[in-house]
């Protein structure tokens, strides 16, 4: 990624400390990824996006910039990409999924916060993420205490609109948030200087569908006995979705899409018949938190399923496209967007209604319930979970964990014998 070194000085990034994160990266991904055997081929997009991770697409972003466009950092699945889009603007995530940055956030938040946040403040204040320095503005959300403080922090150093989402999800509170996307409509206007109309919204909200049923063939490809893709592929996928251009997302994921398709026909596997299928559930993977995913495939079994932000949350449930004023547009969003069930809302029996139409529909043996170490609200949810598949005769293992590798040893003895209990 050497090419990008002036790109990433006039970022003002930290170099050295920079490089450091651009030593481990290939390694770890070569001895996560390019380890599996008979991948599509049509992962070598993403093979190569994960190469120039800190290039490629932040080059794009900041040409894009001198050509005039916006770019909202966002950091959570509630936040509707179609209002950025409608006004030109340009969307990418900003999570963060590695340790590397975790110290750089527990310099300014309690060591018991999520990993996710610790991660995400110390990419910004430690200067190592070009995505961080290139965003005009930060979108944040009221969805969870930590984030919530954690927008105060960031606010100091980057210009921060903070989106008031609903803890319930009654009628009123759908109006609420249609209220809300509409407040957040005169934000992205005032920034990008472009009007919101109910024509470039209504190409906006058709791009974003295109992608989410792009993404949703991927998926619907891990629902066959005759797995075509590891679940580790699919996470990748979903991962990049969050930072790619939708149009080119939609396009690469249809064309894995057609190549998984074709394999299921073919009886093409990843996996040896009979490996156990697994559902993950809980929060978020952000790149690069492969962790899990390596652990199970490791292990034995296979991932085929990610109940997540970085899974079925992200793309699930179109937005009705039908609507011809700002109006109905704004609620046609708001309704979609209250379809997602994180734990942050109450009650939730949403998501535990998806996880068990999620387990039948893949054909999953087992469940493992995953949460980031310090989420209250995922941690807490657990139990509701793990009661619901219990009920259903489907086994579940509960695991916390955070971004370090020192409980990786420990996790694999539990999965495994998750696994051989699975028969
Ligand atoms: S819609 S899961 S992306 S809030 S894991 S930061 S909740 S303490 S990430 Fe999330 Fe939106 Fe919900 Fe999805 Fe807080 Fe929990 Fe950390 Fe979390």
């Amino acid at each position: 990624m050497s090419d990008y070194v002036q790109m990433w000085k006039d970022l003002g990034m930290d170099l050295q400390t920079h490089d450091a994160l651009c030593q481990v990266l290939p390694t770890a991904f070569g001895d996560v990824y390019l380890s599996q055997e008979n991948r599509p081929q049509a992962m070598g997009f993403w093979d190569f996006v994960v190469s120039e991770i800190h290039g490629i697409r932040p080059s794009e972003l900041i040409e894009a910039q001198k050509q005039g466009q916006k770019v909202f950092g966002t950091f959570c699945v509630y936040v509707p990409d179609e209002v950025i889009i409608a006004a030109n603007g340009i969307v990418t995530g900003l999570c963060g999924g590695s340790q590397f940055w975790v110290p750089g956030g527990e310099k300014v938040l309690p060591k018991s916060t999520c990993p996710l946040i610790k991660a995400s403040v110390g990419a910004r204040l430690d200067r190592t993420c070009p995505f961080f320095r290139i965003a005009d503005m930060y979108v944040g959300e009221t969805t969870c205490d930590g984030k919530k403080k954690a927008w105060e922090i960031l606010g100091e150093d980057v210009p921060t609109y903070i989106m008031d989402i609903p803890q319930m999800k009654r009628e009123k509170d759908i109006q609420k948030w249609a209220d809300e996307i509409a407040e957040f409509t005169k934000v992205v206007e005032d920034l990008t200087g472009n009007k919101i109309t109910a024509e470039n919204l209504n190409a906006a909200i058709h791009t974003i569908n295109e992608r989410r049923k792009a993404l949703a063939r991927v998926f619907e490809a891990r629902k066959s006995q005759v797995l075509p893709i590891s679940g580790k592929d699919a996470l990748l996928m979903m991962q990049i979705a969050f930072f790619d251009d939708p149009a080119r997302c939609a396009q690469m994921s249809n064309k894995l899409a057609d190549e998984l398709e074709q394999r299921i026909k073919d009886g093409v596997s990843v996996f040896p018949a009979g490996t156990k299928r697994i559902l993950l559930t809980g929060t978020p993977l952000a790149i690069p938190n492969w962790k899990l995913h390596h652990l199970i495939e490791t292990s034995g079994a296979a991932v085929v399923c990610e109940e997540m932000c970085t899974g079925t949350r992200y793309f699930e449930n179109l937005v009705d496209e039908s609507q011809t004023t700002l109006e109905g547009q704004l609620m046609a969003l708001a309704q979609r967007y209250l379809k997602t069930n994180c734990a942050c809302f109450t009650p939730n029996t949403g998501r535990i209604e998806d996880i068990l139409r999620m387990a039948k529909e893949y054909q999953v043996d087992g469940v493992i319930d995953v949460n980031l170490k310090f989420c209250c609200l995922y941690d807490t949810e657990g139990y509701t979970v793990e009661k619901a598949l219990k009920k259903s005769g489907i086994p579940v293992l509960g695991i916390e964990t955070d971004y370090t590798d020192t409980d990786a040893e420990q996790l694999r003895t539990r999965i495994e014998a998750f696994i051989e209990m699975l028969g």
